[in-house]
């Protein structure tokens, strides 16, 4: 393997694919269709080129390259991290042997779906986020979305290669289906719950940008730990793209929150709604929508997937490396969140409960996850605190509009009060968006696609991308 991309390929690649015909044969003519995908499926706003990063390098200094870019002809490759030959796999029952560089028979069909499973998300979220480009605030935006677009069709083709290297025809099958299926179809929906929501607007995708690209932030973080190898590699190439999907949510919701403040100290008055800002209430609910969506991600509290994920060395911890354990967890526990049933009223309570580690891995990261995610909380009330202004945002309850796991089947308020099914009917517009939040925020949506201006809801970035300034020629419209 080579750090650097070969880009006179038609499929530029760092893992020499030209040393094996099948595969680039098999992977070529993969491509013609990714491509009908990206354009039937893709970003809908015609557009000449924009400033975009592509990656070139996977070595430890500049990986990327930046540059005016015509959308359909940017080059998707396959970039796997450099490998360490001396890797050993690192938990489970396996931990301490060398690293798989192919496939255990054994583990096949877990390998598999946990890749479909990753894989699927990718090319879902460029669908969410399809007709965003109509309505950006500003040209560096737009910029930001197609990044985040293209980087995800990249990710697709990380996947995409994993399947057709190391699954045969199974995988030639399934990289097929991840282009069939479809975010929000009634046919043939996405696997995800969170992938089959729209993203119809730029808090929505802001939001989605911060809480749902977090989950991927520590589903990629686990897989890098993987024994299978050439997952492990491309999961830690893709975390390194991860970090500006991150950026542009955590600044993307600071900007819509600055914003608000200048609006509230300007006209004095909570009540901006129709002042051309976003009122605070409304960002919290766009919140607790997309925290609560992005929770359900990790799966149930307990789950005997994720213990034998663990206990095979397929899918680690978040960090594994620096738990200070025996990192195979066989008599070890953990509490997780449990609702539990007085036997004589019948009364539901949200408790704890002792179960074994390897179950609970699920609650392990998404407790990583939270604590992450309260990250972002706190520096958006410190732009309220800063700004003079009293009211706090805050993550809602983790059992709060649940729908996998131990809380799916009961209602629960944002402080984690259980509801009887009509109140929940009768309050749910209170702490989730209701279609006049929703009809609102749209209405602010019209786009300023001029050099250097930006819409009155959102406040511009403190930078501007790869040190240009916030009014260059981010996108060139066709
Ligand atoms: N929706 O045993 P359980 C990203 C199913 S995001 C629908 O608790 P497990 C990105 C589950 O499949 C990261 N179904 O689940 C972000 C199981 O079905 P079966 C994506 C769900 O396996 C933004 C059953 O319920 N990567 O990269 O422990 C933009 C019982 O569940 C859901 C990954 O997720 C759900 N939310 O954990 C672009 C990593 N949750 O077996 C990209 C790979 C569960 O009974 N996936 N179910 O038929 C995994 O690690 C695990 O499969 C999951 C689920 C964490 C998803």
């Amino acid at each position: 393997m080579s750090t650097t991309a070969d880009y006179s390929e038609k499929i530029p690649n760092n893992v020499n694919l030209h040393e094996d015909r099948r595969l680039q044969r098999a992977l070529e003519s993969w491509q013609p269709n990714f491509l009908h995908w990206w354009q039937t499926m893709g970003p809908t706003l015609p557009t000449q080129d924009v400033y975009l990063r592509t990656a070139i390098n996977v070595g430890r200094d500049g990986w990327a390259q930046f540059g005016h870019v015509a959308m359909p002809e940017y080059r998707w490759g396959i970039f796997l991290a450099e490998r360490d030959p001396g890797r050993k796999v690192g938990f489970g029952e396996h931990r301490g042997e060398p690293v798989w560089g192919k496939v255990p028979g054994e583990y096949r069909a877990e390998l598999q779906r946990l890749i479909v499973i990753q894989g699927d998300t990718e090319p879902a979220s460029v669908e969410q986020q399809r007709n965003l480009g109509a309505t950006a605030p500003s040209l560096y935006d737009l910029r930001n979305l197609f990044q985040v677009n293209v980087e995800e069709g990249r990710h697709l083709w990380a996947m995409v290669y994993l399947l057709h290297a190391y699954f045969g025809r199974e995988g030639r099958e399934e990289a097929e289906e991840l282009l069939h299926r479809n975010s929000g179809s009634l046919d043939s929906p996405r696997i995800l719950g969170a992938f089959n929501e729209e993203t119809p607007d730029w808090l929505s995708f802001y939001m989605f940008t911060y809480f749902t690209d977090r989950d991927g932030k520590y589903q990629l973080g686990t897989l890098k730990e993987s024994a299978f190898d050439p997952l492990s590699r491309t999961c830690e190439f893709m975390l390194k793209e991860e970090a500006h999907h991150m950026m542009v949510g955590t600044t993307g919701v600071d900007r819509v929150v600055q914003r608000t403040v200048e609006v509230m100290r300007e006209r004095d008055t909570d009540d901006v709604a129709g002042l051309g800002a976003i009122p605070l209430p409304v960002i919290q609910k766009y919140l607790n929508f997309h925290y609560s969506v992005s929770l359900d991600l990790f799966g149930g509290e307990t789950s005997t997937n994720v213990a034998n994920y663990y206990t095979a060395g397929l899918k680690g911890r978040w960090l594994e490396d620096r738990r200070k354990d025996d990192h195979k967890l066989t008599s070890d526990s953990i509490m997780v969140d449990t609702l539990s049933e007085d036997a004589r009223t019948g009364e539901q309570s949200i408790g704890q409960t002792e179960v074994s580690a390897l179950v609970g891995l699920n609650t392990d990261l998404r407790r990583e996850y939270i604590a992450d995610c309260q990250g972002g909380v706190k520096r958006w009330n410190r732009i309220l605190e800063e700004g003079g202004v009293r009211q706090r945002l805050k993550l809602p309850h983790i059992a709060f509009n649940r729908k996998v796991g131990a809380f799916a089947g009961v209602e629960a308020t944002p402080d984690g009060e259980i509801l009887p099914a009509g109140e929940w009917q009768r309050r749910q517009g209170e702490w989730l968006p209701t279609d006049v939040d929703k009809t609102y925020v749209r209405s602010l949506m019209r786009p300023v696609h001029e050099r250097g201006k930006i819409a009155a809801w959102i406040a511009p970035p403190r930078n501007g991308i790869n040190g240009q300034p916030f009014d260059y020629d981010y996108v060139h419209l066709a």
